[in-house]
């Protein structure tokens, strides 16, 4: 794991484009174990819920509010991940869930153009004071519907966002008119790749029409002092313990056990209320 500081530079690069990758942040042991793990989790699979992407396919994903002691946990929990988010967000910063985007050779689905913000924003988190680690668990290409980005759109503020298909996404209109003036970036990425990214990116990913997977694991962190004004159904400021980077090997392939405590980490799909509260408004 590469675990020194943002450079001035990285942190500045950020601030302009509302990302920044980092390559080979985690190590080639570390990426495999984690896809392995990952794959052979029966637990993670069965929390597995799809969405409609309305493009005619489906997207699939798990979604857990709380890092446990897993390797998932631990790649969350770690300090190179954990000092990158403090170092972006400028102070303390807690887990505000992760996920497993399960993009499946074939038949995995597309992402709409949104930003996280529009999501969020419906659960009562005041400030745009989010980044996510989008880590690439397989290599990410044009052909399997890697990340697109548009470099500067961070700085639009929060756009409208409506339903499309089970996915909300960003009012197309409003995107046409901004890729006439941003640049869309596909962010090709080998596995261990990391990719910081603000919560008011617009971002989006094509289907997986290819034979090869594209999973990828997104740590969500929210700075302790954006702690949101009213319960939803992702945590409000719970403290972070953060471990050594070398508990990712420590924790091998652990995966999901099916304890109480685990079992409460997930979310439930049906209590994701900044969608409902979507389909209400439309
Ligand atoms: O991984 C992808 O293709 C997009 C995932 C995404 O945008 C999200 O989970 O918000």
């Amino acid at each position: 794991m590469r675990n020194d500081a943002l450079t001035e530079e990285e942190c500045d690069r950020y601030a302009k484009d509302g990302y920044l990758l980092i390559k080979e942040m985690l190590s080639r042991e570390e990426v495999e174990l984690l896809g392995k793990a990952a794959r052979e989790d029966r637990i993670l699979d069965q929390h597995s819920y799809a969405k409609a992407d309305g493009e005619g396919g489906t997207v699939r994903l798990s979604l857990w509010n709380h890092p446990t002691d897993t390797i998932y946990g631990m790649v969350a929990r770690s300090n190179a991940l954990v000092s990158c988010a403090e170092q972006i967000l400028e102070g303390e910063v807690y887990h505000y869930h992760s996920k497993m985007i399960m993009k499946d050779p074939l038949v995995g689905g597309a992402w709409a153009w949104h930003q996280d913000y529009g999501y969020w924003y419906q659960n009562g988190v005041l400030f745009p004071l989010l980044t996510s680690a989008w880590i690439a668990v397989d290599r990410a290409t044009r052909e399997n519907g890697c990340l697109q980005v548009i470099r500067g759109s961070h700085h639009l503020g929060r756009i409208d966002h409506v339903l499309k298909g089970e996915q909300a996404g960003a009012d197309q209109g409003r995107v046409d008119q901004i890729l006439t003036r941003l640049e869309l970036v596909h962010v090709e990425m080998e596995p261990g790749d990391i990719l910081f990214f603000h919560a008011n990116l617009l971002h989006r990913s094509d289907q997986n029409k290819s034979d090869k997977p594209r999973w990828s694991m997104i740590c969500c962190y929210n700075a302790a002092r954006n702690d949101p004004y009213m319960e939803s159904h992702h945590p409000r400021y719970t403290p972070l313990v953060k471990v050594p980077d070398s508990a990712i090997l420590q924790a091998g392939l652990k995966r999901f056990q099916e304890t109480e405590e685990e079992a409460a980490a997930w979310l439930q799909p049906e209590a994701d209320h900044s969608v409902a509260s979507l389909e209400r408004r439309d």
